[in-house]
């Protein structure tokens, strides 16, 4: 009998396994706009836009080959505004045999949809999404005898298993990773490459105008979307980012400059997490230029270990832990997150350009939520709910299973080490070394105290203080600590007190936990 087949909004890919044995005589493909999903956070215009411009798309396209697509609008009058209900309702439309989905991303949906399955009147089959590299059983199997889970070991299993960059045993040129070659620092005068951003279609325009008809109170700025919403506008920009980009993607891994958005980044992960391509092969075509003698393996291996190892080493971590990684806040953070992270409104240069950039594309760079927002938000003791809160808010790459370990695992250190052997607080003489930024800043990024001192060093001595507890036996960590014990203890408590007032008057202050801004 015929089959109901949900596509979600995150699962655009022909090669879905929820499509795969698709009859199209008489099986009925569901996708719907709901408000859930909209605004489960007060997510950035720009991703719900790109989100059902390319939902739209993706359904046009299929309905083109002779599917039958029941697409539900986000304005149609008998919506009801869940996945859920959406599938109930379907189901009250027309008889199905059984209802086939792939299985959800995000842990929130997936409980919902796996209620469903057992109340539904048909059978529910979840199908495993193959879109990823690694499935999440292959990466529990690769957890069970760890003692820590480390990318890094996780990545050269992949490597041997995809043989990507390998020479037969071996990884390529000698070394796994070459990471040491990828800490240039921009020069004066060097400018990174113009980008190819897309334009929207017609059909995008929609979109936008829908989304700013209906949700004119999610977060910021629709004007500058750029995004691809189908597959071939995703290859467009992959096939540019390889050609133009790719080169000197490692030189410059790690560099910040004022202004400069995008700097030799790919901007691929809206495209990749859609399913609009694919990551496994965007690696192997990487691999293909360096084959191919146009672009050194510093850059090469850089950005494969981006996709193969951190992107599925997330995933694996998610779905390892969730749901009680959700709750995880081993530096007992109980902070508000400051104003100044909806509105950029501060005097901190890095702070606020990496503000804007998020606000006006809805996007900033991976340097920058790391070093920049993250780091701040460790070390000014933000709740890790409002940080989750706010980086889902403001990405238009945002889902929970990629952001949650990038956030609380390798930002602040919340998940207590999973993801990251110690927390990457620095002081603000990282931020100068990586970036033009202190240059123009009304703060001294050479100053240790004091108001007109940068706020990262006088939060960074106070922060590994503070939590001297939880932190003191790391290792890692066992040279500053050796450091700050040297400075004795009037020192010491002198540090704590500057940093607390550094949190307090940048309004850092204990109080609700998520601040829903701007
Ligand atoms: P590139 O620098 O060109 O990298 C290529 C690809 O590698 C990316 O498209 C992405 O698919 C993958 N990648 C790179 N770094 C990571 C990483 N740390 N984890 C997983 N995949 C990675 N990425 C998201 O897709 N969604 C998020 O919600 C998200 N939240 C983040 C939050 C924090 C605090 C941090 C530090 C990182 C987060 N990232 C997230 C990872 C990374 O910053 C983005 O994937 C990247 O900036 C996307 O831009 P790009 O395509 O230009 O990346
Ligand atoms: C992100 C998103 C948004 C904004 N809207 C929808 C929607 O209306 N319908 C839909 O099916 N999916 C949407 N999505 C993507 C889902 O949130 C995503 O599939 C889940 O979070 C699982 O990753
Ligand atoms: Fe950022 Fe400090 Fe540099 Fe100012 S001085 S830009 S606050 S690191």
């Amino acid at each position: 009998g015929p089959v109901l087949r949900l596509v979600l909004g995150d699962q655009l890919s022909n090669a879905l396994t929820g499509l795969g044995d698709l009859n199209p005589d008489h099986d009925v493909v569901l996708m719907a706009e709901v408000r859930d999903e909209a605004t489960y956070v007060r997510h950035h215009k720009q991703k719900i836009a790109l989100t059902f411009a390319a939902m739209r798309a993706f359904a046009a396209r299929i309905a083109d080959r002779g599917v039958a697509v029941r697409y539900v609008r986000i304005d149609d009058p008998d919506n009801t505004h869940s996945i859920v209900g959406e599938l109930h309702r379907a189901l009250d439309a027309s008889p199905f045999s059984k209802i086939v989905l792939t299985e959800c991303g995000e842990w929130r949906l997936a409980q919902a949809l796996e209620a469903f399955a057992g109340v539904a009147t048909v059978p529910v089959e979840i199908r495993e999404d193959r879109r990823f590299i690694c499935s999440r059983d292959r990466f529990r199997r690769w957890a069970t005898d760890k003692r820590e889970l480390r990318m890094e070991f996780f990545y050269r299993e992949m490597r041997r298993e995809t043989g990507l960059l390998m020479d037969g045993p071996d990884p390529e040129g000698g070394r796994w990773n070459y990471d040491a070659e990828n800490r240039r620092k921009l020069t004066k005068g060097l400018r990174p490459p113009q980008r190819l951003r897309t334009p929207p279609s017609s059909l995008t325009r929609d979109a936008i105008a829908d989304v700013a008809r209906l949700f004119p109170d999610h977060f910021r700025d629709l004007e500058s979307f750029g995004w691809p919403t189908t597959a071939e506008e995703a290859e467009t920009v992959l096939a540019d980012f390889l050609d133009r980009v790719l080169p000197a993607f490692g030189d410059w891994q790690d560099a910040m400059a004022e202004g400069q958005p995008w700097m030799w980044h790919g901007l691929i992960s809206t495209a990749i997490n859609l399913g609009l391509l694919d990551p496994l092969d965007v690696c192997r075509r990487a691999e293909a230029v360096y084959r191919a003698g146009a672009a050194p393996l510093n850059a090469v291996e850089g950005f494969i270990r981006q996709i193969l190892g951190w992107r599925e080493f997330m995933r694996g971590v998610y779905w390892l832990k969730v749901p009680e990684y959700r709750q995880r806040n081993a530096l007992d953070a109980d902070r508000v997150l400051p104003w100044f992270y909806w509105s950029g409104k501060t005097d901190m240069a890095c702070v606020a350009d990496v503000v804007a950039t998020s606000r006006t594309n809805a996007y900033a760079h991976h340097i920058q939520r790391l070093m920049v927002t993250g780091n701040l938000a460790m070390m000014l003791g933000v709740h890790p709910d409002a940080v989750d809160d706010w980086y889902m808010t403001v990405y238009a790459d945002a889902y929970e299973w990629v952001e949650m370990p990038n956030t609380r695992g390798m930002a602040t250190f919340a998940d207590g080490g999973i993801v990251g052997s110690k927390p990457y607080a620095a002081s603000g003489a990282y931020i100068n070394r990586m970036s033009d930024y202190c240059g123009a800043c009304r703060y001294d990024v050479k100053g240790k105290s004091g108001d007109g001192a940068c706020p990262f060093n006088r939060l960074y001595w106070g922060f590994l203080e503070r939590n001297r507890g939880r932190l003191r036996d790391n290792i890692r960590l066992a040279m500053p600590y050796r450091t700050l014990d040297g400075f004795g203890e009037a020192r010491r408590a002198d540090l704590l007190a500057e940093a607390e007032r550094t949190r307090v008057s940048l309004g850092a202050i204990v109080g609700e936990k998520a601040t829903k801004g701007e």
